[in-house]
């Protein structure tokens, strides 16, 4: 027993080993800097899904930039124009004689929003508000003026730890952060290898609108109204800093507290606001300040060790479920892996092969995911929840026309359904008012949701036809509810969805209007989000009929809402009448130059570059031009991808297109993107910019990592196909916890280009159809079991 027990405490050790070596070797799990961040896009995010921090890691001068996920100015406002359905006729009769400038001049004046709507992006101080910073924890070191050696930073994604390390005059210094959701807090925790060599003040601002006092002697308490858009009375938020120290002294001194030789210190935060607004959260909090003075006693009452052992645990439970490993079996991985992140970022870019790096961004996209959408909080918002600023790039709210759904994109296939929980919330909150949009606008029925949304239940158009009109928000987001049906074959869940999907359907099947060439049901108004097209007459136009994303997001919603109810055995007639007008809906086209158009007609493109390639939704994340359904109509698809080529490199517009791309069966291009994506689109955090070395956002993080599972594994068609669009820098590797659609977790391994173990759980029971290249596997399996395929499939 004895020799037996010993044996196991080495095969432990062993196995600690190499997994540890294994991470060392690709660090595929590790972002590291030597120096401390100078800007946010070098500073490193942690979560729990609700409080974000940002550490800068700064040796004199550390800066922590705070987050809540519900600091959001603005309020509730009524932005329809009650009588806009008045308009719809004249509106429709424009663009049925293909004045669509004259119609787009109409919609300008009489079919936008009521107000000021998002502010033309810029709405912190306007009804409709922006998500914003909370604030700044600063912490100023008492520091010798010699310069500290030894600096090290880094964020372990498998732990969710941030670490600074650096020695200064010969005292080595050591400070760790993390935020805990199981005890709601963030933690600073500081310590030193000499005792009594901590000595620092804490101060914590935010740009406006703040008070900060102490509060007792180790407590600094700010607190603020947020503006909301009239009078100023908006959410009252609350952010409360305790330091908690061994040896030396704490004191607080006006609005900052003071720390004298400690041998320790651990800094807790805590931040709640009273937001009550239509999106769904879990927390109600009337009292924010009360409330972080409770949280805060309950933290600093657990020894720090069971915060930061509960911490991991917890986080665990979300990022164990998935692992990548990559690999070109090349002597330069150790290289790589020894590279500081923003390092390894440029090496990337300039062609140098690094299958660690992309297994990194895939691991940091479920990471993020993790950190900023967790069952009970508000969905992940342009930014995730870290902002920097009070004007947040385009308020920093839920876009409708790529940028919300592509947050969730990785959600499913990474084994992460709940963290996509809060987005199917969200949806659910804009059917009441996206009714009273729907009346307003197109007197239907149903519910309509735009562009843009925001915390406080917009639904109405935005300001200008080019961009705000597109009327297909609602029907887009609803993929997300069908999704999270077919990962997980829930059918109680289901029929907690349903409604919400047919009531978008009721609202499309008013609204719909045939169109005079081919006489097909068109959406009308509407637009081909954020793109022109250049009229007969040369005019430059937005407003259309039946723009082809409009018609690929109805076929999917049309026919999942038919699947739903078949499943759930409910509304046979209503079901009929959708098949009927599915059929009838305008199909996809093949332009005269093999694309498929964005629009009804093929009109000329003053920007054949433009970012947005909406009607590629039907190819990914929608199904219906995959090589396997309508090989020609991939085939139109892939030449509209090809013209659109990469110009400006838009973050969110590379993923996708490695999505896209992988759909088509094409490694190579869809790893062409994910080259572009990381090297030229990461900052040196990792996280995605708008434009090269501009403005983050988040959308491109989760569809990197949506893309790069998309390459590895799809399910779309019926089957489960492995390996669908390996490409040769990635020849060995292993996954473990993917999910596929039917309820399946797949775990997998290749050598050589060629796959050589596969493991399948079934969750839900059932057929299972497996495809490897043109192997494939057909076989019934029962909940819960296991099943290994190896010979059937090589
Ligand atoms: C759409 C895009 C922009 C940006 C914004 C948040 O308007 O066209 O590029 O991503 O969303």
């Amino acid at each position: 027993m004895k020799k037996f027990g010993r044996e196991i405490f080495i095969l432990l050790v062993i196995t600690t080993v190499i997994s540890a070596a294994q991470l060392s070797n690709d660090n595929s799990q590790i972002l590291w800097y030597e120096t401390p961040a100078g800007h946010f896009t070098q500073s490193l995010p942690l979560g729990n899904g609700r409080l974000g921090m940002m550490v800068f890691g700064g040796i004199e001068k550390d800066r922590i930039v705070l987050n809540e996920e519900s600091v959001w100015s603005g309020s509730p406002s009524d932005d329809n124009r009650s009588q806009a359905h008045k308009q719809l006729p004249e509106i429709r009769r424009l663009l049925l004689e293909g004045k669509n400038d004259q119609a787009e001049r109409l919609v300008n004046q009489t079919f936008t929003c009521k107000g000021k709507g998002s502010g033309q992006g810029r709405g912190a101080n306007v009804p409709f508000g922006c998500y914003q910073v909370l604030g700044n924890l600063s912490i100023e070191f008492e520091t010798d003026p010699d310069p500290a050696t030894h600096y090290h930073r880094r964020l372990d994604l498998n732990t969710a730890v941030a670490d600074v390390r650096y020695q200064l005059d010969g005292v080595r210094y050591h400070r760790r952060y993390f935020t805990s959701a199981p005890d709601q807090v963030g933690v600073i925790r500081l310590t030193s290898d000499r005792s009594a060599a901590l000595t620092f003040t804490i101060r914590l601002d935010r740009p406006e609108r703040f008070d900060t006092e102490s509060v007792s002697n180790n407590e600094l308490l700010m607190t603020g109204q947020l503006n909301n858009g009239r009078n100023g009375g908006g959410i009252r938020y609350a952010a409360r800093i305790r330091a908690v120290t061994t040896g030396g002294s704490v004191t607080a001194v006006g609005n900052q507290l003071t720390v004298v030789n400690a041998d320790t210190a651990t800094i807790l935060f805590a931040a709640e606001t009273d937001y009550n607004g239509v999106v769904p959260r879990e927390r109600h909090i009337t009292h924010p300040k009360a409330k972080t003075a409770e949280v805060i006693a309950a933290a600093a009452a657990k020894p720090y060790r069971a915060i930061l052992a509960n911490h991991i645990t917890d986080h665990r439970r979300f990022f164990d479920r998935v692992s990548i490993h990559l690999d070109d079996g090349k002597s330069t991985r150790r290289k790589n892996a020894a590279l500081t992140t923003d390092k390894r970022i440029k090496q990337f870019d300039k062609s140098a092969e690094d299958p660690g790096l992309a297994a990194l961004y895939f691991n940091f996209g479920r990471y993020l995911l993790i950190c900023s959408s967790r069952p009970g909080t508000l969905p992940a918002n342009l930014q995730g929840i870290w902002a920097e600023e009070i004007q947040t790039p385009w308020n920093g709210d839920w876009h409708l026309d790529i940028n919300i759904q592509m947050n969730y994109w990785p959600a499913e296939i990474c084994n992460l359904g709940d963290c996509h929980v809060p987005m199917l919330r969200l949806i659910e909150s804009l059917q009441r008012p996206g009714r009273a949009t729907a009346k307003a606008y197109y007197n239907a029925d149903g519910w309509v949701a735009h562009v843009i949304t925001n915390a406080w239940g917009f639904t109405a158009p935005g300001e200008r036809a080019s961009w705000g009109s597109t009327v297909s928000g609602s029907g887009w987001l609803c993929e997300h509810l069908w999704e999270h049906y077919t990962f997980t074959q829930d059918k109680e869940y289901l029929r907690w969805a349903y409604p919400i999907m047919k009531g978008s359907a009721q609202f499309y099947l008013d609204m719909l209007i045939t169109e005079p060439a081919n006489g097909r049901l068109v959406t009308a108004p509407s637009n081909s989000p954020e793109n022109a097209f250049r009229m007969e007459n040369g005019t430059t136009a937005h407003t259309c009929m039946g723009p082809t994303v409009d018609m690929q997001i109805l076929r999917e919603l049309f026919g999942n809402c038919i699947a739903a109810g078949e499943r759930i055995d409910v509304d046979e007639q209503f079901r009929r009448n959708l098949k009927a007008t599915r059929a009838r809906l305008a199909p996809n086209r093949i332009g005269p130059d093999g694309r498929l158009q964005e629009w009804l007609k093929p009109y000329d493109e003053p920007d054949p570059h433009h970012r947005h390639i909406s009607h590629m939704y039907g190819l990914y994340p929608y199904y219906e031009l995959t090589p396997q359904t309508a090989p020609e109509l991939a085939e139109a698809a892939r030449k509209s991808l090809e013209r659109r080529g990469f110009k400006g490199d838009v973050g969110w517009a590379n993923a996708w297109k490695i999505g896209l791309y992988a759909r088509l069966l094409d490694s190579d291009h869809a790893y062409g993107y994910v080259k572009r994506l990381i090297g030229k689109n990461a900052f040196p955090n990792l996280f995605n910019a708008c434009w090269p070395g501009r403005t983050f956002q988040i959308d491109g993080n989760f569809g990197g990592a949506a893309g790069i599972a998309e390459m590895l594994l799809q399910s779309h068609a019926g089957e489960i196909h492995l390996l669908p669009a390996l490409p040769n820098a990635w020849p060995n590797g292993h996954v473990k916890g993917f999910c596929a659609r039917g309820g399946f977790v797949v775990d997998m391994k290749w050598e050589n280009q060629k796959l050589s173990q596969v493991k399948i759980l079934s969750r839900a029971g059932g057929k299972c159809k497996i495809r490897y290249r043109n192997n494939v596997v057909e076989m019934k399996t029962n909940k819960g079991g296991r099943y290994t395929l190896n010979e059937h499939l090589m």
